[in-house]
Parts: structure tokens; C-alpha cells; sequence
């Protein structure tokens, strides 16, 4: 169950003091909104997690709390662009800022051995991807990976972000503790999607869990009438640049071995894919090893 946990929020003028003049390049670069968080209920109706709404544009994120209190969080972000966009987030390891993650990103070099630590995934323009993570205090490098029609990634066109957790969490939200039930279940293994339970339309929770030795993603499609599996895949591969074959409405970005995450969605009835898309060393995402699971969303009764 999750539990209520207080909050720190950043005091007003931190967030906008990493525009001003005096901060490094990145983080000018990253449009930091407000820092708005509210509670709001899950899904088991007694439970409540601090929740925080994220909007991406083309290509910024807003909304990105400069610093929130370790524990279940959950993150809302709302698509105001005109492209697809997720929000990926890497736990930055001891020793690293968030800032050279970043930049290593940017300029193409080695990246610091970060872990991967979810976010909501790829959503379409117009649309919501909301995920709930467990936070220990760190440093986290937020990007967005989705490429863009230039074949660039959006991140850098500058849709990055930094943000720091601090604190421990009350020993009621403490990782240990599962989050709140959901309506079903996935299973992530090499090279498999495990779903478990029946999703009927409406707003859904589905409990993510790795349960494999490296990082999987779960992105949820929503495919299109008179599309097919394969014509949703081949659009989510260059979404900048062929008409949409089905609606991306989120999932949760790569976690890592045995981390959980709960994906909320609102499901139409329709036809639906639940895929991976991490690639695998050689570069193919890991759909194309069957890390797929198709998935009929009737009408609830
Ligand atoms: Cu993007």
C-alpha cells in the first residue's frame, strides 16, 4: 500500500534560479516549471501518492520538480507537443552529477554507469503516460529519447532535466512496501511480456515488475482501426515520420532488475500491444525478439 508521506518542495526561486545567470549550461537548457505536486488517490481508493505533473513540448519539459522527498512517487506527464514523448529517467551513481550525465548524453560521449529508473513512457501528442517509482535520494538525469524527424534525439533539442531526492522515506513508504493492488499484472523476463489479469476499458493500474537480470521497458500501444501489430511497430520505430498506426499511451521506461512500477492508463476498448523497446547490444529493440504480448480490451461490464 502506499502511504502518505510528506513532502519537501524546493522553496520558491530555487526552480527559477536555475535559469539565471550563474548556473551551468545544462541546466539553463532545461525548463524547469513549477514545481506543483499534489496528492491524489490510486486505485485503492484508501491509498495516496504525491504526484507530479509533468508537461512535455516540443522540446522542452515544464513541471520537473527541482527537488522532492524520497519515497513512491507518482509522475503525470501530460503531452502538449506535436511529436510523441517519454520522460527517461537514470539514477546518476556516487561519485557523478546529473549534469555530466547529461552532457555525456549531449555530446555523444561515454555515459557514467547510471541505473535505469523508469519514468512515463512514450505517450502521443495530446495524450497522458502516468507511472508511480519508488525514489531512495540521489541525483536523477531526466531525457527524452523519442527521435525526432531530424533523426535527432529530442534530448537534444533540449528536453533534459535534473532532479534531486532527498531524505529518507517514512517507514511506511519505504521500497519494501508493494504498491497498491492493480487491475493486472506484467512480468518483464528476457525476452517475454507476462501479462497477468483481464483489463476492461477504463482507468486501469497494471503492476510492472523485472524480473530479469537487465533493464526492460513495458510501452503500451493502442492500435489504430484498420491497423495492424505490424504497422504499429513500424510507426513507433520513426514516429516523427510516418503517420500514426496506433496511439501511444505510455507504460513505464526501463527498470531495472527487480524494480516495480504501477502504469496508469485510461484503455479504450481495442486492440493493444505490450511491448519492450530496449534495444539489445546490437542495437535491435528487444520486441524483435518477441518481447511482445498483444492484449484485447473489452468493454467493462
Ligand atoms: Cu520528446
Amino acid at each position: 500500500m502506499l502511504a502518505l508521506v510528506a513532502l519537501f518542495i524546493a522553496p520558491a526561486g530555487s526552480s527559477a534560479g536555475c535559469r539565471s545567470p550563474g548556473h551551468d549550461a545544462t541546466r539553463r537548457r532545461a525548463p524547469f516549471g513549477d514545481t506543483s505536486v499534489a496528492r491524489s488517490s490510486l486505485s485503492s481508493g484508501a491509498s495516496t501518492a504525491r504526484t507530479v505533473l509533468i508537461t512535455a513540448h516540443d522540446y522542452a519539459f515544464t513541471g520537473v520538480p527541482v527537488r522532492v522527498h524520497a519515497g513512491w512517487l507518482t509522475l503525470r506527464l501530460v503531452n502538449a507537443g506535436s511529436e510523441v514523448h517519454m520522460l527517461g529517467i537514470e539514477r546518476v551513481p556516487y561519485g557523478h552529477s546529473a549534469r555530466a550525465v547529461l552532457d555525456a548524453i549531449m555530446h555523444d560521449r561515454a555515459v557514467p554507469e547510471t541505473s535505469s529508473w523508469g519514468g512515463p513512457n512514450a505517450v502521443s501528442p495530446g495524450d497522458t503516460a502516468t507511472v508511480t517509482l519508488f525514489f531512495p535520494a540521489g541525483e536523477y538525469a531526466i531525457s527524452c529519447a523519442v527521435e525526432s524527424a531530424d533523426g535527432k534525439m529530442h534530448a537534444l533539442h533540449g528536453m533534459m532535466a535534473v532532479m534531486t531526492v532527498t531524505g529518507t522515506p517514512d517507514s511506511s513508504s519505504t521500497a519494501a512496501h508493494a504498491p497498491p493492488p492493480a487491475d493486472a499484472s506484467v512480468t518483464l523476463t528476457d525476452y517475454h511480456v507476462a501479462v497477468r489479469g483481464t483489463l476492461t476499458a477504463g482507468d486501469r493500474t497494471v503492476h510492472v515488475q523485472n524480473g530479469a537480470s537487465q533493464g526492460h521497458d513495458l510501452e503500451i500501444l493502442e492500435i489504430l482501426p484498420g491497423h495492424s501489430a505490424a504497422d504499429a511497430l513500424r510507426w513507433f520505430a520513426h514516429p516523427a515520420r510516418e503517420m500514426p498506426a496506433a496511439r501511444a499511451i505510455g507504460g513505464v521506461v526501463a527498470i531495472h532488475p527487480g524494480q516495480q512500477a504501477v502504469v496508469s492508463a485510461t484503455f479504450r476498448p481495442g486492440k493493444y500491444l505490450f511491448l519492450c523497446w530496449v534495444p539489445d547490444s546490437a542495437g535491435q529493440p528487444h520486441f524483435l525478439r518477441g518481447m511482445h504480448q498483444a492484449i484485447t480490451v473489452a468493454v467493462a461490464r
